[in-house]
């Protein structure tokens, strides 16, 4: 076997913002990669919209630097549980990790979730804490926390002999010892050459597995992953082996490499080193890429099964069509399917109905993001609640089960486990900072997850941060009944009015200003009380002849409560659908009128009793 000592494959793996995209601006930044005037800001690898926007992580990237004549080509991961998906897809393209550690927060869900996936495929770990120039952190406790983690999860004795490096990110700075003072992000380099074995390689036939794709309109489709075995050089003759064992015959278009942000066109690259090349029309991520001498196809990539799942339904609503250029059910069945080409932990079903389609990913933010591109790509449809992927395991029900973190204020405790207990949790560890600080661990069914965040949030009063990872699954715990209020539903087509408007803040709260558009069955607002109720808020206050003060005709209107896109998918009920436009976002119940929803209702009761 044979080593490649100019280079080494590293991915950054974390729990959600401890700092991984911003230690990869750090080892950007320290090599150089661009020019001096030029302004490159931060989360420089957050390029996505929607990263941009939640400042967030959704996609795994590539880039790379050079430090002492040695390629390191770096792959930043998402932390967010429902992107884990991401993290299995990218993970095998590297043999080492940097396994970021927030200095404050200590090892969360999710670092346990990727560095148990990190140790399984046999990646060499350095554990990097971070956020070291933090008032309260507390390094050596936390070192402590990781060191118990890997006990817990390592799979072989040498996985316990993990090197630590102590970083800021946002300075840019790494030291090897807590205490020291830094300078810049060099120790960390070192410690990378140091620790991260150099890729092994093989000689012969080119063969190479498809990681992740990218698409450019003058390039057409790029196939992104790892070389096993051999070179490649423009031009070449490959074959491309798909996951249904078909081989198809291609000739490689370009075959780039990874620097800073760039993708560099070069005349051969080797094994060991991560590519990017063109001319593969029809490719999927999990493919092998090869020499036709030796068409062997590599183990496909495995992610983790979805956990939730939604329908995804053709616009019925009044106002369908108006809002959106795609909003036929062959436009939204193509774009849905379009979507599993890249998005590897999701699913897409057909139903009996040929206008839904059911679409199954790792969490409602999952869900949520890939809802949000499409309306952006000027898509309309309508979505159903959330709901957890059950399955049947020898005979027995089976549900998905998560951990639940919580970090908040002592104060908050009582509600919090009142409402949890209802959803079904149960408290597995709790934990006082003495100041007033609280850390709660809950075990508890990802059904009883669904919608809770928005009720996390109230209860709170913003003063609590809610950390979910995925633990398996285990037999069904029973129903959960809705504890929401019911809905203040608009009773007729029109727009609507202060006068209306104001009538239903008698009732509750609204989500809508004067002057929207609304129609039969939509939900403008959330009732005090747990059934719907009709109201007309297009409704006008009466004319008449006398002439009204003026604070008469001004209503006085509280705003109102405006739900984004996760907040309404969180909010609904199984009768109830979101319908996304480009433009709006609207709740509604199924059946639109009240005349079929009380039929609904007797006809439900009446099947009790029968
Ligand atoms: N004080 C301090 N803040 C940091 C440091 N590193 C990162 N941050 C901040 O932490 C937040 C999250 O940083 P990101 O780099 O986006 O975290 P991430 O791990 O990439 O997050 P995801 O990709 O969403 O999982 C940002 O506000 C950063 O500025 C650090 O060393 N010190
Ligand atoms: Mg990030």
């Amino acid at each position: 076997m044979n080593y490649r000592s100019d280079i080494r494959n590293i991915a950054i793996i974390a729990h959600v913002d401890h700092g991984k995209t911003t230690l990869v601006d750090a080892m950007l930044k320290q090599s150089r990669v661009f020019r001096d005037n030029q302004k490159v800001g931060e989360l420089i690898m957050d390029q996505g919209d929607l990263e941009r926007e939640k400042g967030i992580t959704i996609m795994a990237k590539n880039t790379a630097v050079v430090y002492r004549g040695v390629k390191i080509n770096i792959i930043d991961t998402p932390g967010h549980a429902d992107f884990s998906g991401e993290v299995e897809r990218v993970i095998s393209m590297a043999d080492g990790c940097l396994l970021l550690v927030d200095s404050i927060e200590g090892p969360m869900p999710q670092t346990k979730f990727v560095l148990r996936k990190a140790l399984e495929k046999s990646l060499r770990p350095i554990v990097v804490i971070n956020k070291i120039d933090r008032q309260n952190s507390r390094i050596a406790e936390v070192l402590k926390l990781t060191e118990d983690l890997f006990l817990e999860l390592a799979t072989s004795a040498d996985q316990l002999d993990f090197p630590v490096v102590y970083t800021s990110a946002t300075e840019g700075t790494a030291v090897s010892e807590p205490g020291m003072k830094g300078k810049d992000i060099t120790p960390l380099f070192e410690r990378i050459l140091e620790k991260v074995p150099p890729p092994q390689i093989e000689s012969g036939p080119f063969q190479m597995l498809v990681s992740n794709l990218d698409y450019e309109s003058h390039k057409g489709k790029i196939a992104i992953g790892r070389i096993w075995r051999g070179k490649v050089a423009p031009h070449d003759q490959v074959v491309n082996m798909s996951a249904d064992g078909s081989i198809t015959l291609y000739a490689i278009g370009e075959v780039l490499t990874y620097l800073g942000l760039k993708r560099l066109e070069v005349a051969e690259a080797e094994a060991g080193d991560i590519v990017a090349v063109t001319g593969i029309e029809k490719v999927s991520i999990g493919d092998t890429i090869a020499s036709p001498e030796r068409p062997e196809a590599l183990p496909r990539i495995e992610v983790g099964e979805p956990t939730v799942e939604m329908a995804f339904g053709v616009n019925t609503s009044p106002f369908a069509g108006r809002e959106a250029y795609f909003s036929t059910t062959r436009q939204l069945r193509a774009r849905l399917y379009k979507e599993l080409e890249t998005n590897l932990s999701l699913r897409v079903q057909d139903t009996d109905s040929p206008d839904t389609f059911l679409v199954k990913g790792r969490g409602e933010l999952h869900l949520a993001i890939l809802i949000e591109t499409m309306r952006r790509e000027s898509y309309e449809f309508e979505v159903s609640k959330p709901e957890a992927i059950t399955k049947v395991v020898d005979g027995k029900l089976m549900e998905p089960v998560e951990t639940l973190t919580i970090d908040t204020r002592d104060e908050y405790i009582g509600a919090l486990t009142e409402m949890l207990g209802k959803r079904q949790a149960q408290l597995t560890d709790m934990r006082n900072d003495g100041h007033d600080n609280v850390h709660l661990e809950f075990h508890i069914p990802t059904k009883g997850l669904i919608g809770f965040r928005g009720a996390f949030l109230t209860a709170t009063r913003g003063e609590g941060i809610m950390n979910t990872a995925f633990l398996g699954y285990e037999a069904w715990h029973g129903d959960i009944a809705s504890t929401r209020n019911g809905a203040l539903v608009a009773s007729e087509q029109g727009i609507a009015v202060a006068y209306g408007l104001n009538n239903a803040q008698g009732r509750g709260l609204t989500f809508i200003e004067p002057s929207t558009p609304v129609y039969e069955g939509m939900m403008v607002g959330l009732n005090s009380r747990s059934q719907d109720i009709a109201i007309n808020v297009c409704k006008e206050k009466k004319k008449t002849n006398v002439r009204s003060s003026t604070s008469d005709i001004a209503v006085k209107l509280t705003p109102p409560v405006k739900l984004s896109l996760e907040q309404a998918i969180d909010f609904i009920n199984k009768d109830e659908l979101v319908e996304v436009t480009p433009e709006n976002i609207r709740l509604r119940k199924k059946l639109l009128t009240q005349a079929q929803r009380l039929r609904d209702i007797s006809s439900a009761r009446r099947s009790i009793k029968a």
